[in-house]
């Protein structure tokens, strides 16, 4: 018991000064950790409707629709996004198409302590939910999309101001 402790202890100290200000929800995001991004040139996503093409040699890419709220944000954020090839015509979805995701703060190594999900709607278009964004900072949102053929991997970069 006395050890468990101990461990506990250890690995509080080893994790929580990495995001000592990562308070979800809370506006107080200028603490010595956080790491301003509104330039940085990895984010690709800084507003909707915006698009973000999938690594090569994939083709689609990834037409983000809507978002709530409406910028990336401290908190829980909503997207939709619809899969489009290249030229910006839609992509026939395949049956058995899978989306995952992970969203993951690059700069301080850790991910997001909630796994977005992604739901294919009965427009055609797909819902990214959960993508929570606990602390200032980018944040790199991948998603690996699974059709029977081939598997491509789109990498969102956003950057919740401080
Ligand atoms: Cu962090």
């Amino acid at each position: 018991m006395r050890t468990q402790r101990v461990i506990l202890a250890v690995w509080l100290l080893a994790t929580v000064p990495a995001c000592g200000s990562a308070g979800a929800g809370t506006a107080d995001a200028g603490g010595d950790t956080y790491v301003g991004c509104v330039n940085d040139p990895r984010v690709n996503l800084t507003a909707f409707p915006g698009t973000v093409a999938a690594d090569a040699p994939a083709t689609v890419q990834l037409a983000l629709l809507t978002a709530d709220p409406p910028v990336p944000l401290a908190g829980e954020n909503t997207w939709t996004f619809a899969l489009r090839n290249a030229d910006g015509s839609a992509v026939t979805e395949p049956a058995g198409t899978v989306i995952t995701a992970d969203a993951f703060m690059p700069d301080h190594g850790h991910p997001s302590s909630l796994v977005p999900s992604v739901t294919l709607q009965p427009d055609g278009t797909w819902r990214l939910e959960r993508v929570y964004l606990t602390m200032a900072g980018v944040w790199r949102i991948t998603l690996k999309i699974a059709q029977p053929t081939a598997t491509q991997t789109a990498v969102i970069y956003v950057c919740v101001a401080g």
